[in-house]
């Protein structure tokens, strides 16, 4: 759907050059075993495979049902889906330990506003430096203990949700042991009843959701809360005059600090002949935590992230960890781009390692840069073509931005004039839209085509990770965009656009963040559901992750359904062959949760299924 993507990766030149696509095409056809989820090889006997249509085998080698090896399965994705999220937590703790500890670092708390928030939500009446040691007890609590996962979901989620997961016997026993518990219950021959290993699923779902709220809340912490403003998205940010550096992966620490040193380097740039210095580019959730903090340009999201480099113009790829393609390292030795990795768990062959530590942030940055302007100096200028795509973007609705501006409307309630206008059905529903790109899509496709079926009917959208990059790119995120609406949301966005100080409207999709900003969206639905009394799964509201690819999202999946929200999934997930396993996730589990997955590979059915959703909603609360 990206014309910049299609420009390039059409052209005859470049058609050498292998990227996701022709793999994907080489791939074909995938195994349907695994498609089904029906193959297991967590033990030496197999791997075994269960035959979908009845007929033998229908059994593992040690005797576990189909059902069984899918819900095995799916634990084991969420299992690792939370463990990338919470390891990303873990990364800006350390960074605030380590200032609570007076290690002199580059970094500081710089939004004081939202440590002040934290201390409040959880009782900690102290100063600065014992407030900021109880925070991270607190946060560490979380991390490894029932006692401290209780203590962070009861203050963040609703009252009604937080008793009904507790009912269930599904709170996490802190992010680390829950994830530790759900690996060991997968292990051969331990659980083996679907319907428990589901409870599992949940509760390590609710882990990832927990490791994700203390990663948002931390970042903003030590890096900013995001605030509403304008930058740019699509392949065109990246500069032909300028030596240009791409930020691409999720540890927003590597990236603010290169971002950081960047003005003492525009002088050399210049010397080396890019005459506009050194340009920062973002990709995926990186390029996102930039872009909303930093109003830092976004080049591409997840499935063209090789495209970038066939501009002929990226000096260097710096990547982190998370969603980081290794073919990387062929694209780039193609042209005169680095690559260079710079975590310890995340290297890939044929790319250059710098180790970031926070300690030595600064000379890491330095060396980034540096290495980024000597790649320059052998840029061949006949292989540079940028394609001139760009769109406007605003971006930066987080919670605290969101009530920013709705406290100039009404100071003493600021929720008020936003659920005023719900229950008018001039914002007939919000849907949530987050998760990756994937090949089985078309890129971008689902996502464009549900945002224009679901602002018609005027469903407000909101947007994290490469959702928020497909929306960036395809102008969906400029209030230039309005069109898209139906006229009743178009005059809410007006109206609201007039307290931002923009003189603009505000745009169709509000983009909340990176994948960990997903957290984000679940604490203003449950702000919106404590003032009205009622839980998150009786708002008009629903998720969806129409071209999903990582096992972060299905985790993310999972914990929006267990916390309420209806959630679609556009890609076909790998449970099919678990019949019981099916029929449980798509419809049963609402006895239990209030809410249920939608699976609907057709973007404009699941655009009706949820209008549908989100009308029985309405019907429910009488509006
Ligand atoms: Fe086969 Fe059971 Fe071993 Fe899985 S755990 S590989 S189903 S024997
Ligand atoms: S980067 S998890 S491809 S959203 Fe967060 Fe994008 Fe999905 Fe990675």
């Amino acid at each position: 759907m990206d014309l910049a993507v299609q420009y390039l990766r059409r052209k005859p030149t470049l058609q050498e050059i292998e990227t996701g696509w022709d793999r994907f095409e080489k791939m074909q056809d995938q195994c349907g075993f695994g498609e089904l989820g029906l193959c297991c090889r967590n033990c030496l006997m197999g791997p075994c495979r269960i035959n979908p249509f009845g007929e033998s085998p229908t059994r593992g080698i040690c005797g576990i049902t189909a059902d069984g090896i899918v819900a095995r399965n799916l634990c084991r994705t969420i299992a690792v889906g939370a463990a990338a999220h919470s390891d990303h937590g873990i990364h800006i703790f350390e960074v605030l330990e380590k200032i609570s500890q007076g290690v002199k670092l580059k970094y500081s708390i710089k939004s004081p506003q939202k440590f002040e928030q934290l201390l409040k939500k959880f009782n900690l009446n102290l100063d600065f430096e014992k407030g900021l040691v109880e925070l991270l007890k607190l946060a560490h609590k979380a991390f490894t203990s029932l006692e401290g996962a209780m203590f962070w979901l009861e203050k963040t989620l609703t009252a009604k949700r937080f008793a009904k997961l507790k009912e269930l016997n599904v709170i996490p026993i802190g992010v680390d042991p829950t994830i530790r518990e759900t690996l060991h219950r997968t292990h051969m021959g331990t659980d083996a009843d679907y319907k428990n290993l589901l409870l599992g699923a949940i509760k390590c779902s609710l882990a990832d959701f927990l490791g994700m709220d203390i990663a948002s809340n931390l970042s903003d912490v030590l890096l900013g809360i995001p605030k509403l403003k304008f930058s740019i998205s699509n392949l065109g940010v990246i500069n032909a005059k300028a030596v240009n550096i791409a930020v691409h992966g999720h540890n927003p620490l590597v990236s603010t600090s290169i971002l950081e040193m960047t003005p003492f380097f525009h002088e050399k740039a210049k010397e080396a002949g890019a005459e506009d210095g050194v340009n920062i580019v973002g990709i995926c959730c990186t390029g996102t935590e930039l872009l909303l903090r930093n109003g830092i340009p976004l080049a591409t999201n997840s499935a063209s992230q090789e495209i970038a480099v066939l501009t002929g113009a990226l000096d260097a790829m710096v990547v982190d960890v998370q969603c980081i393609m290794p073919s990387l390292a062929d694209v780039c030795e193609c042209f005169h781009t680095k690559l260079i990795t710079t975590m310890s768990i995340a290297k890939i062959p044929g790319a250059m390692h710098v180790e970031f530590e926070p300690e030595t942030a600064e000379e890491t940055a330095s060396k980034i840069i540096e290495t980024a302007i000597e790649a320059y100096k052998s840029r061949n200028r006949k292989l540079v073509d940028i394609p001139n795509i760009c769109q406007e973007t605003m971006v930066g609705f987080s919670p605290e931005a969101i009530f920013e501006l709705l406290l100039k409307i009404n100071e003493k309630e600021p929720l008020k004039p936003f659920i005023d206008n719900v229950v008018l059905g001039k914002i007939f529903g919000i849907v949530l839209f987050a998760g990756c790109n994937n090949y089985k899509v078309v890129q971008d496709y689902n996502f464009i085509n549900m945002a224009k079926e679901l602002a018609r009917h005027n469903i407000l959208l909101v947007a994290t990770g490469c959702a928020g990059g497909a929306f960036g790119k395809c102008g969906f995120l400029s209030p230039s965009a309005l069109h898209i609406c139906g006229e009743k949301l178009q005059e809410v966005l007006i109206e609201l656009g007039k307290y931002t100080g923009f003189n603009r409207p505000l745009p169709p999709v509000w983009h909340m963040g990176s994948c960990v900003d997903n957290s984000r969206v679940i604490r203003i639905l449950s702000a919106i559901a404590e003032t009205l009394e009622v839980d998150i799964s009786d708002l008009p509201v629903a998720a969806s992750a129409p071209e999903l690819m990582s096992e972060k999202s299905i985790a993310i999946g999972t914990y929006a359904v267990s916390l309420g929200v209806t959630t679609h999934i556009g890609v076909t997930p790998q449970v099919l062959g678990g019949r019981e396993v099916t029929e449980v996730l798509t419809n049963k589990i609402t006895e239990i949760l209030d809410a249920k997955f939608i699976i609907e590979t057709d973007p404009f059915i699941a655009s009706q299924k949820i209008i549908e959703h989100i009308s029985n909603k309405r019907k429910k609360l009488g509006i």
